[in-house]
């Protein structure tokens, strides 16, 4: 049995097998509408070249935002910041709160890079309890800690969605302390729960926000995505600075293409996804029911992610049997970035994959689980 860095570590290992059943990227077949998307990539680029980048650009994040309900996203220049992946635009924002404060509340739990990445800049981190964000009020002695709140909504790998009420007294509190309400969105996509108008909520609070918007878990186009940096006109920090340290813009052809999918996406292609990782959703439990102490622990969650409790068996055991069959999932130990041990006997099953793959890799797990 092996313990691992971090859950991307997990994942590497993972990458070759047809049974990756690990990270959270997209890696379902692409839809027939999608493929011809594919097939038209050299007129985009044709096209890519002969327009200005900034009108590209626009087009792109209209569609993107539009399709998720996002009217009232920033228009004015340098609001909405395009990066390579999400992850690249959480340490721009991480490196420009780090110039302006020493601590940061973070959601408990969450994928283990978003602490590394905070931590990375010398921030201190205080856990937030998702539970928290749901019910009940912000710790006001937290308040006067931090520079920023940090919140992934859909969760990772929960599926919570902070709800339009919520989302409206959390920004209200931060607003009261003057702290900065960060929003990581990047399951935004696969919940129309989570697809009210932020902005317009952030908006109306008058808080300082940050948004990180991303096009990179929904569509399998082979780690071609978008991560939108969206910041408030007041948000106070350096965010346009560190991002121009670290890059000029991403690929017109890129954002075409991402333009492409949401429209796609806008004409029927989203309702599809939601079906299809329904359905996967149902085959995993299905495979998995009727097993002793086998719980799944978010029912409600719409994520291309299920977390599986498997009692008081222990997760990296299963793991390590699984893997020898070529069967990759997470242990979900570093989700609890402050608290491991609450992650322990539980796995994390991605969905985004094809439907044949993932019934074999259910099937294992359930011959796996079994036999402990
Ligand atoms: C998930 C991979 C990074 C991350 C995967 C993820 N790790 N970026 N270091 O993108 O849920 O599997 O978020």
């Amino acid at each position: 049995m092996i313990e691992i860095g971090n859950l991307t570590q997990y994942e590497f290992l993972a990458l070759n097998s047809p049974l990756n059943l690990s990270d959270g990227h997209a890696r379902q077949e692409l839809t027939p509408s999608q493929s011809r998307i594919i097939e038209e990539l050299p007129s985009l680029w044709a096209d890519a070249i002969k327009r200005p980048v900034s009108e590209v650009e626009a087009d792109s994040r209209s569609a993107f935002f539009g399709l998720f309900g996002q009217h009232s996203y920033p228009r004015g220049e340098g609001r909405v910041l395009p990066c390579y992946s999400s992850s690249v635009a959480m340490e721009i924002f991480a490196r420009s709160v780090a110039g302006t404060s020493d601590a940061i509340g973070l959601i408990h739990p969450t994928f283990d890079n978003i602490p590394d990445i905070l931590r990375g800049v010398g921030l201190r981190l205080i856990p937030v309890e998702e539970e928290v964000l749901h019910e009940g009020d912000l710790d006001p002695y937290l308040m006067t800690q931090v520079g920023a709140i940090f919140v992934t909504t859909p969760n990772n790998p929960t599926g919570r969605v902070i709800s339009e009420e919520r989302l409206r007294v959390l920004a209200a509190q931060c607003a009261n302390y003057d702290v900065v309400l960060a929003l990581d969105t990047c399951f935004r996509g696969f919940d129309t729960r989570a697809h009210y108008d932020h902005y317009a909520v952030l908006e109306e609070s008058g808080c300082r926000w940050v948004v990180i918007e991303d096009t990179g878990k929904l569509w399998p186009t082979l780690e071609l995505k978008i991560g939108w940096l969206v910041s408030s006109e007041n948000v106070g920090l350096p965010v346009e600075k560190v991002y121009s340290d670290i890059l000029l813009g991403v690929s017109p052809l890129v954002m075409s293409m991402v333009r492409r999918f949401a429209e796609d996406a806008a004409g029927g292609g989203l309702a599809e996804l939601h079906d299809f990782i329904a359905g996967n959703r149902a085959l995993v439990r299905a495979a998995l029911a009727d097993l002793p102490e086998i719980e799944f622990l978010d029912p409600d969650s719409r994520a291309s992610v299920e977390r599986v409790g498997i009692g008081s068996r222990s997760n990296l055991a299963a793991w390590t049997a699984l893997s020898e069959h070529n069967v990759f999932a997470l242990p979900c130990q570093k989700f609890f970035w402050a608290d491991p041990a609450r992650g322990e006997g539980i796995l994390r099953i991605a969905l985004a994959r094809p439907p044949a793959a993932l019934a074999v890799g259910a099937a294992t797990l359930r011959t796996v689980l079994a036999e402990m």
